[in-house]
């Protein structure tokens, strides 16, 4: 939900396509109804079963179903060599670091992210799935309440994410994009972040003000120079 990477790599592509919005509960059986193993890469759930994860794809013209990421990229470039190329030869190891550089750069944003999404963006459904899930991984003993950075940790915490997001400032230099003037797959796992950030405060708010004020406004002039690639369908 928070992560529209596919948006973002289908429209760049220029590839037709149809979104379908799932609830949490109902990922893994949907993705199996339609033919998908558990995503590559991922380690099982706590309780032992696998993990299934959007976004996935189900693509008619090959009959085609499967899901991660880059993997999907990657697809996408093989099947559709014609179009714009998402993973250049050569970068698939670095795209996949790129993408847990990223992550890990990012995680004081969860934080502040994981409780306001149950409040404020999941369905009951959806909510109830995530905070059980959380309970097991991330959270253990603390409540998502507690997780939730308060008082000078907040300060604290919200400085740790913009420190994060300097970083990838700092890999990326004078570069517009990742790749410098090249668009690539890169790029739209770190404006899927972006957006998500969007939808979590809203783009009026101070919180989104902030981050669109980080590094002289390069995150704000980042996704409108993605802008055309960012719509649904
Ligand atoms: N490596 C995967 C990770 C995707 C992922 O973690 N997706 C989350 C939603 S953003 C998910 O589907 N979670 C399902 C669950 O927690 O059961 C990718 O890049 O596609």
């Amino acid at each position: 939900v928070l992560i529209p990477i596919h948006r973002y790599s289908l429209n760049y592509k220029g590839l037709p396509y149809k979104t379908v919005w799932l609830e949490y509960p109902d990922v893994a059986s949907t993705l199996q109804s339609v033919g998908i193993p558990p995503t590559p890469g991922m380690p099982p759930k706590p309780d032992g079963s696998p993990y299934y994860t959007l976004p996935a794809i189900v693509d008619p013209n090959t009959g085609k179903a499967m899901s991660e990421s880059l993997l999907i990229g990657e697809y996408l470039d093989s099947t559709y060599p014609d179009k714009p190329t998402l993973v250049p030869n050569g970068t698939r190891a670095l795209m996949q670091a790129f993408v847990g550089a990223v992550a890990n750069n990012l995680y004081a944003s969860a934080r502040f992210s994981l409780l306001k999404s149950c409040e404020e963006l999941l369905n009951e459904r959806s909510e109830m799935y995530i905070r059980e899930a959380r309970k097991k991984d991330i959270l253990k003993d603390i409540s998502m309440e507690d997780f939730y950075p308060k008082g000078e940790e907040e300060k604290a915490e919200w400085k740790k994410f913009e420190n994060g997001m300097g970083e990838i400032g700092k890999w990326m230099g004078d570069g517009r994009f990742v790749m410098g003037d090249k668009i690539s797959f890169a790029d739209f796992i770190l404006a899927g972040w972006l957006q998500g950030f969007i939808k979590l405060w809203g783009v009026e708010s101070k919180e989104w003000k902030d981050i669109a004020s980080w590094d002289g406004g390069r995150w704000d002039r980042f996704l409108k120079d993605l802008e055309e690639f960012g719509r649904d369908d």
